[in-house]
């Protein structure tokens, strides 16, 4: 046998699919067998293909992230000419039985999709899929990846990693999301590549012949999703994956971390600094030394003494305590969290049952086999301990998972339901079924309340069980801004619950920088400042007068912005579309956003276009995409399509507010989520194009609005119809409020009617934030004050009825 010979055989080499030498349909597609494996490609929905190829008889089986079946769907399957065509009602696809080249095209046969020559491949156990480049074509998603909006010319590796202080173009985080978005002028298509296995997707670095997406193991399996927006494609990659559970509404309030408060004097006085300076908050963290020396399920005797005497104090004053848990449990016999575990075989194990032992915080320890049902119901029931103590939420941290020395060795095997896999397979995977089984513990110990579950690692799906934040960042502009790429990247993987640790994790803030991060924060799903240990303080008040009033004012302005935000996180657990959108959802054929002057801008519940600029700049330049805009804080209108350039003095973070944008606030002045308003609630509504907004209440902790018992109305402007309606309330649940106050931007209607009758607006002077105190004599271009002059609003009383208001012009 020659060396050429020998190496054909052997997994030196690459090897394609080859030709197809038999197929046959099935109930929703079709299978066969190719020269070198067996393949099924399977319709999902009428825009959702699957596509499996394996060189082995049986595929492999990945169970923790698709949670849809496939659906009954009409579709038509030819064979003509050497190719196959399956045809729904929104794909194309065509298989070339020679090569075993896809490709994808929409019903007007513009081609969305296709393979690159080298198809699906393996080189050993490695298996590849390769794609060609369309004109133009754009790259966006992967969830929690540092780099470019536009992913095109890198590359990117999947395999949950702790990585402390990581730089801003650093690769790969803790969390991985195997699905990426297609962007051309002939259209857009996703692909999710469910596969745990260490992947690769490369967008063109080091080679400008094709795109690819590669595994270490495990089979080419993926969801070819075409849908005629990226928009809708993100919506039915969660119908695959599964969409964020509404959570309780503080979790959507201001939360405080820290590495760590104690004792709980600390943890009390810092509660009430809170309250004495009248700045809004919902949460306090219980970092890891919390613990007696690190051990879950343990509080610190010294430190808390009385951790249920203490939480119900800090529960008084309306907060609420998220704990820390950490996976690796210390080995010790006598600790009854190893105990039981060592007993009923729940930790992970070497192939010859021995336990695997890696050291972590609390030194030696073995790590409960979270994909394995028994150890989940263990978890869940151990979490009494928490909840007894008054807990109310979840953080689970160094669940890549991580360990000291940072290489956790590969033969190591993990249940994966019944589907024993080694560490090559489950690594990805540990993280998410940590968090599961915290989700699951939650509602165990408090059936009635909705889980609030925070988790450091992830995979596709993860937005069902937790909600996300990017880890240990820095204190610097550029991981500022990197984090807010980072959460609109997992927004387009399906997270919408998401953010970063605001002031930086790592390093200290400066005065300019935290204020701005404060600002910027108020923005984010999810809102919470955190500390390293060894640094600075770093609370809304610790960088002096002017950055608290900053801090002050836009914590306030996200607590008066509540019903939108409430509301939209009920709209995203519906739809699976991010509360921190993008500009490439609903922009995506516009190359400007894609410039790196322009790429952190996004859009915040449908309605604020959010420009993050840096904490030193005076002033910075901005693009305002197709619409009209106006500068939130002045109502000053812009063209959009345009690049403006906008002064951002650091007290006022550049938000522009959409045409026909309709939302709606509380009043000022509640300190915590549950506290009581005034019950006015306030409408704006922008004029200048069509808008809707769907105005939701519950009562904000129990699952009873999956009972009927929430209040649900639609806001609609039609503005050829110059007609404002507010539908019919539905549920049962009674609103809130008592009375509407609208607003009416950019209107230059002096009445209107309401319900047919004749109404005067008044008129009064409008600002989102408050001035700041002077507390130097600087000059005004440094302290600049917006407010809206004489803005016109009618108040009328809150009905269920519908409410139309018309002549609006
Ligand atoms: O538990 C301590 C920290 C935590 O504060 C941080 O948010 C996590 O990302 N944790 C990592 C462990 C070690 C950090 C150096």
């Amino acid at each position: 046998m020659t060396s050429t010979q020998k190496n054909a055989n052997n997994s030196a080499r690459f090897k394609p699919m080859g030709s197809v030498t038999f197929w046959e349909d099935t109930s929703s597609g079709f299978l066969g067998k190719t020269e070198s494996g067996n393949f099924q490609v399977t319709v999902f929905k009428s825009g959702v293909i699957r596509i499996q190829a394996s060189p082995f008889d049986n595929f492999d089986p990945n169970l923790y992230s698709i949670i849809s079946l496939p659906e009954k769907t009409d579709y038509c399957l030819e064979e003509k000419s050497g190719i196959i065509e399956l045809t729904t009602s929104k794909i194309k696809l065509k298989l070339n039985l020679k090569n075993f080249n896809f490709s994808f095209f929409d019903l007007n046969d513009n081609l969305i999709n296709a393979d690159d020559t080298f198809g699906t491949s393996w080189i050993g156990s490695e298996v590849t899929c390769y794609k060609q480049v369309q004109k133009n074509e754009k790259f966006i998603g992967l969830g929690e990846k540092t780099g470019n909006l536009n992913r095109f010319g890198k590359a990117f590796v999947n395999w949950n990693t702790d990585y402390f202080a990581y730089g801003v173009e650093d690769d790969p985080l803790y969390m991985s999301f195997p699905f990426y978005i297609g962007i051309h002028e002939k259209g857009a298509y996703g692909i999710y590549f469910d596969n745990t296995h260490k992947s690769t997707f490369n967008f063109g670095a080091s080679t400008d012949r094709f795109i690819y997406f590669s595994a270490e193991d495990g089979d080419m399996d993926y969801y070819f999703i075409h849908e005629p927006s990226v928009s809708e494609i993100i919506s039915t990659y969660t119908t695959l994956t599964g969409r964020m559970e509404m959570p309780p509404k503080w979790a959507l309030g201001y939360q405080q971390c820290r590495y760590s408060y104690y004792p709980d004097k600390e943890v009390e006085t810092l509660a009430n600094t809170f309250r004495d300076k009248k700045i809004p908050a919902d949460v306090i963290y219980l970092d890891i030394h919390h613990m007696e020396k690190y051990k879950v399920f343990t509080f610190d005797g010294e430190n808390f003494p009385d951790p249920k005497s203490m939480i119900s104090k800090l529960k008084q004053l309306g907060f609420r305590i998220v704990v820390i848990l950490d996976p690796g449990i210390k080995k010790e016999e006598g600790y009854i969290p190893y105990d039981e575990s060592q007993q009923n075989g729940l930790f992970v194990k070497y192939p010859d049952g021995q336990n695997y032992t890696a050291q972590v915080w609390p030194g030696w320890c073995g790590f409960p086999d979270f994909t394995k049902p028994e150890t989940r119901k263990w978890w869940a029931e151990k979490m009494e301990f928490y909840t007894e103590a008054g807990v109310d939420g979840f953080w689970t941290d160094m669940n890549e998972p991580a360990s000291w020395g940072q290489f956790t060795p590969n033969l190591i095997e993990f249940d994966m339901d019944g589907n024993p896999s080694s560490h090559r397979k489950s690594r990805n995977i540990y993280g998410m079924q940590m968090a599961r089984a915290t989700q699951e513990g939650s509602m165990l110990q408090k059936p009635n309340e909705r889980p609030f579950v925070l988790t450091r690692s992830g995979f596709s799906g993860i937005q069902r069980f937790a909600a996300a934040w990017t880890g240990d960042n820095q204190a610097s502009d550029e991981h500022m801004l990197a984090g807010i790429r980072l959460v609109n990247s997992l927004g387009l993987t399906g997270v919408s619950f998401a953010g970063y640790d605001v002031g930086g994790f790592a390093g200290e803030a400066s005065k300019a920088l935290f204020a701005r991060w404060m600002s910027i924060g108020a923005f984010a799903p999810f809102y919470r400042a955190h500390s390293m240990i060894n640094s600075k303080d770093s609370e809304p008040w610790s960088f002096g007068e002017e950055v608290e009033e900053i801090s002050r004012n836009y914590i306030n302005l996200r607590y008066q912005l509540l019903p939108t935000i409430y509301s939209k996180f009920k709209e995203s657990s519906i739809s699976g579309l991010p509360l921190s959108a993008s500009l490439a959802i609903d922009y995506s054929n516009d190359p400007v956003i894609y410039q790196s002057a322009f790429q952190n801008e996004y859009i915040f519940c449908d309605s604020f276009l959010i420009a993050p600029v840096e904490s030193q700049k005076v002033i910075t330049k901005i693009y305002l995409p197709q619409g009209d805009w106006y500068y939130l804080y002045s109502d000053n209108f812009y063209n959009g399509s345009e690049i403006i350039f906008q002064d951002c003095p650091l007290n006022y973070l550049p938000v522009y507010v959409k045409a026909g944008s309709i939302f709606s606030m509380q009043s000022a002045g509640c300190t915590n989520t549950s506290q009581k308003h005034d019950g006015i609630l306030r409408v704006h509504l922008y004029a200048g194009a069509d808008g809707e907004f769907n105005h939701y209440e519950d009562d904000g902790i129990s699952w009873d609005f999956k009972k009927g018992e929430f209040h649900e109305r639609n806001l609609r402007f039609n503005a050829k119809e110059h007609e404002f309606i507010f539908g019919k309330a539905e549920g049962n649940y009674p609103s809130e409020y008592s009375k509407i106050k609208i607003y009416f931007h950019g209107f230059d209607n002096q009445k209107v009617k309401l319900n047919g009758a004749i109404k005067k607006l008044k008129y009064e002077t409008y600002s989102f934030l408050n001035k700041l105190t002077e507390f130097d004599p600087l000059p005004e271009s440094e302290h600049p004050f917006f407010e809206i002059e004489s803005l016109p609003y009618l108040e009328i009383e809150y009905t269920n009825n519908q409410i139309v208001i018309s002549d609006l012009k």
